[in-house]
């Protein structure tokens, strides 16, 4: 501790007590960063490279000081000095660096990697803007730039790049490292690549800039608007620099360890996140055959080294383009594609499978499905319809390939880091052994009958409530109610997700208390969420929730029952403070639509209930707590499944027949909404839940009613609660991602 003090002072020039926070953040960001740094590995043998257009890291400086041993001696004497840690923390910006789950599960396996000990590095973009900023005035979202590299960035310049060819020019990329610490263990690196011309002003007002100016725009932002063609082609030249510098990466680190190319696979391995880096395969071949291989001993070889995850059923989001757009853009791939595709017509009759389709358009997962090694879902029940409906006829031709490696979460983050009441109880309780083995958590059951420590639960809650509360009552304006029940939905909004049925449960209960059913204590309802800017019935849902918030808070009858507030710009380090203190955790997707979740999971190791339908990494949550500790309601994926193929869902005969549904959906636009909202939106959110309704709230809006008023019910067993909550946080060690990536490890990309 003393060497600590001296070692800042030194470089502060001054007393600690005398430095202002922002000092302090420099110094402890160039300390971790030396720390970090000692514990580097020389790369020898075969190494992973995760390849992702998404790594939403969050915040760097309180991970990396637990995962280096440091938090504890550092928040102490800082302390000592009259400082806050968490002040201090507060400094950094967000490095938002991804939308959602996808881009945060690659930055949990970047924990967990370098926690296993395993050779392993990221390779991303530096959008100079992550995701959005989102604010909410006159109950619409509003979005504009989120610049967060400063002058103290966590990004070490590697001072090298590649060269890279679109569209008949050349881009001289630019490597920026940061350090991705392992939990006493070794550290790693997530690759950033940049473009130097890249210039931030071209953003005028909102987010929007010249999208043909790709020497001035290609890493600005994170999925740039693709409404529209110049749009899509930036995106396809993003992926382009991402997949040709990862390619680059990867053959010149091979070369360093004196690689034979032709045996490239027992020097790398590379994991393709989501079709998006989809083109290293085609552009793993081209340099390869440049570097002197012949096509087929690349391809080979190409087939040995690449491995695909799919994050997703919902056939938006499988990338297909315009052949068209490659010609244009990458035309050096373009023959290697027609040589693939090719190939891949002579292994089957099966046109389904064709990568270049009969009105050219270029199926990118048909490229991993073919040429990658491995195809893995993220949840089994995920994996299970791919292999038996979305991609049925891949896994006639290729069923060896298919596997399932369902998700996880880091448990230093998630839970040690944001949560440290229920951590210290745990190492209190268990030991420390938790923290790398999140298995050992089911050693809680041994206290499920321990009224102390049941109490102690209630209790560790309680006040993660109240600093909740203390935290939205300062940013957004909202008193909670912290002896009600703190009922959270955080996520990406999607129609799938299926917030307007979280909202037609609000406006029924509205409406209870309305008549005179008063619930038996205050309901809290938490939302956060952004929608993509051109997503506009998800705009609409957005409206809807923050009108009722307003109608809610400002009716007397009703606000001393129930509070709605719908956060402000949702982010990872939003996610910090909510999720330790979530009761009910809302996990009510359509069945079949998501793919795995992860939320659920932070939510179910902070000791929260899960109210959720049978859909991905639910259904095993489900499996490991038992009916007595999950709340499961809705139709399940097969007949789900089953309605799509029939084609026989009407929502109207939900809406006509039930008045129950009826009345919730009439409120949409009744007087109280269309006074203080836009009429325009809310009678399209109207029409399109009675005429369409594509996800099937109102099919599961009954069911979700009753189970929902059991779950509260059952809250006022608070000893039964706290056992339920208990249990959650036991069984709560399956879903570790060290799990996850020992999986990965030991199924896919076998390193030593
Ligand atoms: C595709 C085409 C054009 C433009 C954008 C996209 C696009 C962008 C982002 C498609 C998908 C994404 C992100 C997907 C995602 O986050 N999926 C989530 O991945 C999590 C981790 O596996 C799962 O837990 C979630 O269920 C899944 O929704």
């Amino acid at each position: 501790m003393r060497k600590l003090q001296e070692e800042l002072e030194k470089r502060l020039g001054c007393s600690i007590g005398n430095a202002d926070d922002r000092q302090l953040y420099r110094v402890l960001l160039e300390i971790t960063q030396e720390e970090a740094a000692r514990r580097e590995v020389p790369d020898t043998g075969r190494k992973l490279y995760y390849v992702s257009a998404e790594f939403l890291i969050g915040k760097l400086l309180g991970n990396n000081l637990i995962n280096l041993g440091m938090y504890k001696d550092v928040k102490e004497l800082l302390e000592q000095n009259g400082k806050s840690l968490a002040e201090i923390e507060e400094l950094e910006n967000e490095p938002s660096l991804g939308n959602g789950g996808l881009g945060r599960l690659a930055a949990c396996f970047l924990d967990s990697i370098a926690t296993l000990g395993l050779n392993g590095d990221g390779v991303g973009l530096n959008y100079h803007f992550g995701l959005f900023h989102q604010d909410l005035k006159n109950h619409i979202q509003n979005v504009s730039p989120d610049r967060w590299i400063t002058g103290t960035s966590w990004e070490v310049d590697r001072r090298k790049g590649y060269d890279i060819q679109m569209a008949g020019k050349t881009y001289r990329s630019h490597l920026y490292d940061i350090y991705v610490t392992g939990y006493e263990g070794r550290t790693n690196r997530l690759h950033l690549f940049d473009l130097d011309t890249v210039d931030d002003s071209i953003v005028r007002d909102g987010i929007d800039f010249d999208k043909k100016a790709i020497d001035k725009n290609l890493t600005l932002f994170l999925y740039p608007d693709d409404s529209d063609d110049d749009g899509r082609k930036l995106r396809v030249y993003q992926e382009y620099f991402l997949s040709a510098n990862a390619a680059h990466l990867l053959i010149d680190e091979a070369k360093a360890k004196g690689a034979d190319l032709a045996q490239l696979d027992k020097y790398a391995v590379a994991q393709i996140n989501d079709t998006h880096p989809t083109m290293l395969i085609p552009e793993l071949i081209r340099q390869l055959t440049l570097e002197g291989l012949s096509f087929d001993t690349a391809a080979d070889v190409v087939s040995k080294i690449c491995a695909y995850t799919n994050h997703t059923i919902l056939a938006e989001a499988l990338e297909k383009w315009p052949l068209a757009y490659l010609k244009e853009i990458v035309p050096q791939l373009v023959p290697i594609i027609e040589i693939l595709d090719d190939r891949a017509r002579r292994r089957t009759d099966d046109l389904s499978t064709a990568i270049i389709d009969s009105g050219d358009t270029v199926h990118m997962a048909h490229i991993d499905l073919h040429y990658g090694f491995s195809v893995n879902g993220v949840a089994r029940i995920h994996t299970r319809i791919l292999k038996e409906t979305e991609l049925a006829n891949f896994s006639r031709l290729y069923p060896d390939k298919f596997n399932n490696k369902t998700n996880g979460i880091t448990f230093r983050r998630w839970l040690m880091e944001c949560n440290p009441r229920l951590s210290a109880l745990l190492d209190e309780k268990l030991g420390t052994a938790w923290h790398k083995d999140a298995q050992e958590l089911e050693k809680l059951l041994a206290f499920s009958e321990d009224a102390d420590v049941l109490e102690r639960l209630l209790q560790i809650k309680k006040q993660n409530k109240e600093d909740l509360a203390a935290i939205i009552l300062d940013k957004e304006g909202v008193q909670l109610q912290t002896d009600g029940i703190f009922d959270i939905q955080v996520k990406r909004l999607h129609e799938y997700k299926r917030q307007q049925m979280n909202a037609l449960y609000i406006i029924h209960k509205y409406l209870e208390i309305k008549a005179g059913k008063k619930p038996a204590r205050p309901l809290n309802f938490i939302f956060g969420a952004k929608a993509a800017p051109a997503y506009i019935i998800a705009q609409d849902i957005i409206h809807l929730l923050l009108l009722l918030q307003t109608i809610i808070d400002n009716d007397p009858d009703v606000n001393p029952y129930m509070r709605l507030v719908f956060v402000t710009n949702y982010n990872v380090t939003y996610a910090e403070k909510l999720i330790p203190a979530g009761e009910v955790s809302e996990q009510i997707s359509l069945a079949s639509k998501e793919a795995s979740g992860t939320s659920n999971m932070k939510f179910m190791a902070n000791g929260a209930i899960t109210l959720g339908t049978g859909d991905g990494a639910n259904v095993e949550i489900r499996q490991l707590v038992g009916d007595d500790n999950l709340y499961n309601f809705g139709i399940d994926a097969d007949t789900v499944i089953a309605h799509y193929e029939k084609a026989d869902y009407r929502a109207r005969d939900y809406y006509e027949k039930d008045p129950v549904i009826r009345e919730a959906v009439d409120f949409i636009t009744g007087p109280q909404t269309m006074a203080i909202g836009d009429p325009q939106r809310l009678s399209r959110l109207k029409n399109d839940m009675i005429n369409k309704d594509w996800f099937m709230a109102l099919i599961d809006l009954k069911d979700y009613i009753s189970v929902k008023d059991q779950c509260f019910a059952d809250y006022e067993d608070r000893s039964a609660w706290a056992k339920k909550s208990l249990v959650n946080t036991a069984k709560s060690g399956a879903f570790s991602s060290d799990r996850t990536i020992r999986q990965y490890n030991e199924e896919i990309w076998k390193l030593g």
